[in-house]
């Protein structure tokens, strides 16, 4: 019997139930859900009883390898696949972040020979950060031959990786005509300049000038802009990192008009609040510098009330790590301090413990907020985010009475200091499978280097434009004279 496993005595939750069963693997595939199954002989059985069996996590947002402001994350493929499954997390969707004048496919190759390191399931958005008619036809290759349906806009970053209203407009109409999905890091670029500058000049040099120089309409504007663009060019969006009521509300107009737009809220922006920055130690002020900042704790009940009302679909966890010493670039200049944190394998034990332990979310809803949801939107459901016969055996047995002890001295990320330091949670992966293996287990990794597959995700029909009927109206009128 190829190598099965029997998953007994557990209670499955899906985005849609709990129920009371027995998940059997087969290979790398469930091959069978329901009470009292028998195990195949030779088969392992892993004991689920008084604990849950949910689909391995999706993290719709890291950055492994990447390089940015002068440096490169501390964090690979390798070490950051591994943190995750360590997490609970089984598939992560990280970006391929060409250079403005680079070859699209190019960059999409580079990360593709990075990511082969990966112990578990990976696939890409890749960005789109200058246009030409080579950009326009690339973005139909990735599309076509190979598995791409998403395509990131940093509308933040001038001088860098920034999209234009230019750019912006020509991708998401290109995007539209192959059925994929606008993502955007909705904060606006040349107010964030400006305000740098402003505040640099008035002689804030330290890492509490980050947030002052980003405050939060700084990021409504951009989310708000981001939706109106995607909404006259009929193409569907989705905000990524949103940390504001001023982004949530964009969100929400423009749900609550119809329009198909999704947001991601990262779990370090439910539970952190921007006192970090005040430190006095520069090194812990620094270390939770990334855009958008950590925002008042006003905006992080928002959040979770965006998240329960269905106005925020995802959490992730923009895992974008660089260490203290890359950290200290900035000193002197917070506008050079790299921007990013870690946090891929914190993000489901931190949601868990203050998400259902609170009664927040139910266990289904985390469930759709950690997997299920990312699944369906990037079009990988119901191979990925679910607990179901022919999925992939990505399943977590997990522990909602088990404790953890946050910190860097016992986590598995490549970076020498952890956001959530000293934090305890409850709720932990007790057993993490990816495609029926299994790398996590009684806390320790058993992962083999390059197992992780890449993930195909096929672009939808463009019935995305049909289905966005608000401008039906608005079709073009002629007038004979
Ligand atoms: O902006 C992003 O998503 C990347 C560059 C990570 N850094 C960050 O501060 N969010
Ligand atoms: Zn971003
Ligand atoms: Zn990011």
């Amino acid at each position: 019997m190829a190598n099965a496993v029997l998953i007994k005595g557990g209670t499955v939750v899906t985005a849609e139930a709990e129920t009371r069963a027995d998940v059997l693997i087969q290979g790398e595939i469930i091959t069978a859900v329901g009470p009292n199954l028998d195990a195949p002989a030779g088969a392992r059985v892993l004991d689920a009883g008084g604990a849950y069996v949910i689909p391995g996590g999706i993290d719709p947002h890291t950055h492994m390898e990447l390089p940015f402001m002068g440096t490169t994350t501390s964090e690979d493929f390798f070490t950051g696949t591994s943190a995750a499954v360590a997490g609970g997390t089984t598939t992560i969707i990280d970006f391929a972040i060409p250079n403005p004048g680079q070859s699209l496919i190019e960059a999409y190759q580079s990360w593709r020979g990075w990511a082969e390191k990966s112990v578990a399931d990976y696939t890409f958005h890749v960005a789109v950060t200058w246009w030409n008619d080579k950009v326009r036809e690339e973005m139909g290759v990735l599309c076509r031959d190979h598995g791409v349906n998403s395509f990131k806009h940093f509308m933040a970053y001038k001088g860098a990786i920034m999209a234009d209203d230019e750019v912006l407009v020509n991708s998401f109409r290109r995007a539209a005509e192959l059925g994929a999905l606008c993502t955007v890091h909705a904060e606006n670029g040349e107010l964030v300049v400006q305000l740098q500058k402003q505040i640099f000049e008035a002689g804030i040099s330290g890492p509490e000038g980050h947030p002052q120089s980003r405050p939060p309409m700084v990021e409504g504007e951009a989310a708000h802009r981001a939706t109106r663009l995607a909404e006259a060019l009929k193409v569907p969006l989705y905000v990524v990192h949103n940390s504001c009521i001023d982004a949530l509300e964009a969100i929400t107009r423009a749900r609550l008009s119809g329009q198909i737009v999704f947001g991601e809220v990262l779990a370090q922006h439910l539970v952190i609040d921007d006192s970090v920055y005040y430190n006095k130690d520069w090194n812990t002020a620094a270390h939770y510098v990334m855009s958008p900042p950590f925002r008042s704790k006003e905006h992080q009940a928002a959040l979770w009330r965006g998240l329960q009302a269905g106005m925020l679909q995802t959490t992730a966890t923009d895992h974008c790590c660089f260490c203290t010493e890359q950290k200290r670039m900035g000193f002197g200049d917070f506008r050079k301090i790299p921007n990013g944190t870690g946090g891929v394998e914190d993000r489901m034990t931190v949601l868990w413990s203050h998400g259902v332990r609170t009664g927040k979310l139910s266990p289904s809803e985390f469930v759709a907020a950690t997997s299920a949801n990312a699944a369906r939107i990037f079009n990988m459901y119901p191979r990925k985010g679910t607990i179901a016969v022919g999925a992939d055996a990505d399943v977590v047995i997990w522990d909602p009475e088990g404790t953890r002890l946050i910190s860097k001295d016992t986590h598995h990320q490549k970076i020498d200091f952890n956001i959530y330091e000293g934090m305890t949670t409850t709720g932990v992966p007790a057993v993490t499978l990816s495609r029926g293996k299994v790398l996590w287990e009684n806390g320790q990794l058993d992962v083999v280097r390059g197992a992780g597959k890449y993930v195909d995700r096929p672009c939808f029909a463009p019935f995305w434009q049909t289905q966005n009927t608000r401008n039906a109206h608005r079709l073009p009128v002629k007038v004979d004279r």
